[in-house]
């Protein structure tokens, strides 16, 4: 194709991830939880897609009362999912396609009922009561006014000890202490053990707040941050050819530059969420609505790719199992959910890092808009007690979770028109959207104008074109209200990307040079009007030679 292959050095520089939720993915033995079994069996649709790895939410076992995210035991399988043999298949089936497994590791916290915990409140004098972090107070008298995430204090009394330990998430998940060397010790050798399983990497769950000190109120980016994290790549990750990705809601560009030094002493990449929270009132919580401040979004993501160019790697993604489903937040589920949903994933597809597709992301599945009675998450169902407490409207607070509860992203995987969408015949622990008949997989693999065709297409070209890989980012028209343009550049091959982000037909504000460009890639078919940009019209143009920029 005229561009000369050039190889990476890292195969996840040019790896597209795609994320499974256990539990919403498939159900292979109809207790309407998905689960290992049910994901083996469908391996061979994320190998038709094209992925090389997938990111798998906790399967450990865990009382699941934060879905997973509060493990009991890092070395064991929960049985809800299966057994550590199933894990095994799953590593070895996935491993025929050429797909990795990439573990969800739970560091920060663990459940409370992990043996550690269960002896750590037997006694301060007990060896593991230093695993986790405690405080001295009486009984109704806090250490300090720290909240948790889930709502309520982030302090909980255990009269056994008479001391309090602290918890950023629920009371289920006690905070554990980096700063204890034994502690850390254990992590290595369990996070080794699952290298020996053959896994291909670990994504790192609320990594930046392991270091925390709450006497200070530090919960993320603490003093000895950096430091842990270099251990831990040093006794464990180092020690194999891994992706590992941090999940730091705190990160900056400069922090990110330390997370993904290109010297491997931290991670691989950074999972940052800054242009996720530009829709939320300043200073408030993602329940408080606020229209997407456009130019500001592009402001964002320019910055993190011109920062990260050469010194960092970042992670692209518009979704995960805590976020709104994009089509519904930035495009349209209504009438133009087909062209939005494309348009999305080639803004997001043409830039620089690693492209994560949550599942159902392919299919352009939607948020889901149920009775309070059918949400699940420990998160929604507290923040609606919470604000019907303070007083909020009903209609209010329902219409904050139909935009931001995790649950819209956790309802079941749609596979086709039949019963509960083929994820499962018994009955779901969620409820299924009811579009299913309208979204789906089977119909999209038979549709080739499909969402699903253009995910595919896009990871066949980062496969076959360099430049998507390590091309130089350089954004067009920063002051536009309507359009999210730019190139990638990399020797003298060129990408042009171009995107309607709205829902209007646009004049076209500079046009298109014919020759020698191609379109590689559009979401309205091959022939295209060089001045005009239909609602949500995304492209992608293709030379080896320069394009130039507008004046
Ligand atoms: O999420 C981190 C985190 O900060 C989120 O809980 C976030 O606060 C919330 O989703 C935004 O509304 C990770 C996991 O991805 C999440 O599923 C877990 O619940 C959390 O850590 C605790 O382990
Ligand atoms: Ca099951």
């Amino acid at each position: 194709m005229g561009e000369q292959k050039k190889s990476t050095e890292k195969w996840w520089k040019s790896a597209v991830i795609y994320q499974i939720y256990p539990r919403s993915f498939a159900d292979s033995n109809k207790d309407g939880i998905g689960d290992i079994q049910g994901i083996i069996s469908r391996l061979d649709y994320l190998a038709h897609l094209g992925i090389d790895a997938i990111w798998l939410s906790p399967v450990c076992r865990s009382p699941q009362d934060d879905n997973g995210y509060d493990i009991s035991d890092y070395q064991d399988i929960d049985p809800m999912f299966g057994n550590l043999e199933d894990m095994e298949n799953l590593i070895r089936e996935a491993g025929k396609r050429h797909i990795r497994i990439i573990m969800d590791l739970v560091l920060n916290h663990s459940s409370d009922e992990h043996f550690w915990f269960q002896e750590a409140k037997k006694g301060r004098d007990n060896p593991y009561h230093d695993y986790y972090v405690w405080r001295d107070g009486r009984e109704g008298v806090l250490p300090n006014d720290m909240k948790a995430a889930f709502g309520g204090p982030a302090w909980q009394w255990v009269p056994e000890v008479e001391q309090y330990y602290f918890h950023q998430f629920s009371v289920k998940q006690p905070d554990l202490n980096w700063e204890n060397p034994r502690l850390r010790q254990e992590i290595y050798d369990m996070v080794n053990w699952w290298v020996q399983k053959g896994v291909g990497g670990f994504r790192l769950d609320v990594i930046d707040q392991i270091a925390k000190e709450p006497d200070k109120k530090i919960t993320n980016n603490g003093p000895r941050l950096h430091e842990f994290l270099r251990e831990l790549s040093r006794e464990a990750f180092q020690k194999a050819d891994l992706v590992t990705v941090g999940e730091a809601w705190g990160a900056d560009t400069e922090l990110a530059k330390l997370y993904s030094n290109p010297d491997g002493s931290e991670m691989s990449m950074v999972f940052q969420f800054e242009h996720i929270c530009l829709d939320q009132q300043e200073g408030k919580e993602k329940w408080d609505l606020s229209p997407l401040p456009f130019l500001k979004l592009k402001e964002v993501f320019g910055r993190w790719q011109k920062e990260l160019y050469g010194r960092g790697w970042n992670s692209l993604f518009w979704n995960n199992h805590d976020l709104p489903r994009i089509v519904s937040r930035w495009g349209d589920d209504g009438k133009y959910r087909e062209e939005s949903a494309k348009m999305l994933a080639v803004l997001l597809h043409g830039m620089q890092g690693t492209p994560y597709i949550y599942q159902g992301e392919e299919l352009g599945m939607t948020n889901a808009a149920y009775g309070i009675e059918e949400y699940r998450d420990i998160e929604t169902l507290n923040l609606y007690q919470e604000r019907l407490e303070k007083g909020y409207g009903k209609e209010d607070v329902m219409a904050s979770i139909h935009a931001r509860s995790r649950d819209n992203a956790r309802t079941p995987m749609q596979w086709d028109e039949s019963q509960n969408a083929g994820f499962s015949e018994g009955v779901p622990w969620i409820r299924v959207n009811p579009n299913y008949r309208q979204i789906n997989a089977k119909s999209q693999i038979e549709d080739e104008n499909s969402i699903f065709h253009c995910y595919k297409e896009l990871i066949r070209l980062r496969k076959e074109y360099p430049v998507f890989v390590e091309g130089d980012f350089q954004m067009l028209l920063p002051e536009d209200e309507n359009i999210f343009a730019y190139t990638r550049t990399l020797g003298d091959a060129q990408l042009l990307v171009v995107c309607n982000f709205y829902g209007k037909t646009l004049d076209y504000p500079f046009p298109v040079p014919k020759e020698p460009m191609q379109l590689l890639l559009g979401n309205y078919g091959g022939e295209r009007d060089g001045m005009v940009l239909a609602p949500y019209e995304a492209r992608i143009y293709f030379t080896p030679g320069k394009v130039k920029a507008p004046a």
